[in-house]
């Protein structure tokens, strides 16, 4: 039969809204067969952040991560293809854009991301992460624990 086809969360961090990416991020993921399922703007705030990425959360760098991820609106999208989670990463490249501009100067971080941490966009790596930053944005309230307690929809 047909391949089964995948969904996953994309999101533009704030570095991304700011420098006026989205349109152009938009295209690429469309131009790439990827269907968007829904989107929204909403401003995190530290606990929502905090929960989002629970396993960096004792890491030291994640008062920065936190700094960033606040410092303005993000825009999350589900997309929705075959292969959906592996291309959305492949797509977006590697963590490190200030890297990613030397070993994939194609990859999206590349053209729009500036180093390690203002990469400019996310994807979920697995497809157990991939349900749950789905359920973590667009589940209903219940199912999502409120996860997204005190944030802003814009
Ligand atoms: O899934 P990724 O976003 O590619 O990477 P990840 O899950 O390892 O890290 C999540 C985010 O945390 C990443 O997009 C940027 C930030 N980050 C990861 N490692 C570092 C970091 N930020 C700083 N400042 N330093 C790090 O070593």
């Amino acid at each position: 039969g047909s391949p089964e086809k995948e969904k996953t969360l994309a999101m533009i961090k704030p570095d991304g809204l700011f420098g006026n990416y989205t349109d152009e991020i938009k295209r690429v993921i469309l131009h790439s067969g990827f269907s968007i399922l829904k989107e929204m703007s909403i401003q995190l705030n530290e606990v929502n952040v905090r929960l989002f990425y629970a396993e960096h959360s004792k890491k030291s760098f994640f008062p920065s991560l936190v700094k960033y991820m606040t410092s303005g609106p993000v825009f999350v999208m589900i997309l929705e293809k075959v292969n959906a989670i592996a291309d959305w990463r492949a797509l977006i490249g590697p963590t490190d854009a200030s890297k990613a501009k030397v070993t994939h100067p194609d990859s999206i971080r590349a053209i729009c991301g500036l180093d390690l941490e203002r990469n400019c966009v996310h994807g979920s790596d697995s497809p157990q992460s991939a349900a749950r930053e789905i359920s973590f944005f667009f589940g209903d309230t219940l199912s999502s624990g409120f996860k997204l307690f005190g944030a802003s929809y814009i």
